[in-house]
């Protein structure tokens, strides 16, 4: 029997983590999709963690886990039966880009989120040196890191809300997915 009961599946609640390297703009992204406001952020000790309406049929329960060096050895924890990850990168930080993409090698290698589709936000777009989302899914090499899984890549600003509709969009649709494989994975199972 597998560890998730069946009650937890018909929950509409869809779990998602999301990572980042330290001011990458994740806690400001998760107050704006919360509160639609921007608030002054402090660099996260542990986690914030908040549920937004999606307007829809399921709600998300938005994990945002601190990206400092020293906090990233502990983002594996989180990593247990989540239904989507938010991966966001600073478009403007072209010096910290390569130690994004490792780090986000390092995560998708985790068995535990196989199969895990992966939204990469591409934020900080409103300043003038950012990178187009195209060049973001280039630089993270997106194509081969997330070929056996669903991924996007949207550019966003947490400031202004930008792009971030289309991002809830994304994210919502890409957790139902992912639920509904784990519940048809967990009825096969049963009736084995
Ligand atoms: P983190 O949670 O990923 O560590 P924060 O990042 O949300 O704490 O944001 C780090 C800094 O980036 C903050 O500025 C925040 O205001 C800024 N920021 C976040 N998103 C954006 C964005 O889209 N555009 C711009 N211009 N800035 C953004 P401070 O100055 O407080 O360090
Ligand atoms: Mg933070």
């Amino acid at each position: 029997m597998g560890l998730i009961s069946s009650k937890q599946f018909k929950a509409k609640q869809a779990q998602v983590l999301m990572l980042g390297l330290d001011s990458a703009g994740k806690s400001t992204l998760l107050y704006k999709l919360k509160f639609n406001d921007v608030f002054v952020t402090l660099p996260t000790i542990g986690f914030n963690v908040e549920m937004i309406e999606t307007g829809g049929s399921i709600t998300l329960t938005i994990w945002d886990v601190g990206g400092q060096h020293k906090m990233r050895s502990a983002w594996s924890d989180y990593l247990e039966n989540i239904d989507g990850l938010v991966y966001v990168v600073d478009s403007t930080d072209k010096k910290r880009l390569e130690e994004s993409k490792k780090e986000l090698e390092l995560v998708l290698k985790n068995e535990k989120i196989k199969d895990v589709p992966v939204v990469v936000l591409a934020n900080k777009q409103d300043l003038p040196e950012a990178l187009d989302a195209v060049e973001i899914t280039r630089r993270l090499n997106m194509k081969k890191q997330c070929h056996d899984r669903n991924w996007y890549v949207q550019p966003c600003c947490a400031i202004t809300g930008e792009g971030l509709s289309a991002a809830l969009e994304k994210v919502t649709s890409f957790a139902k997915s992912c639920m509904k494989s784990k519940q048809e994975t967990f009825t096969i199972f049963r009736q084995d």
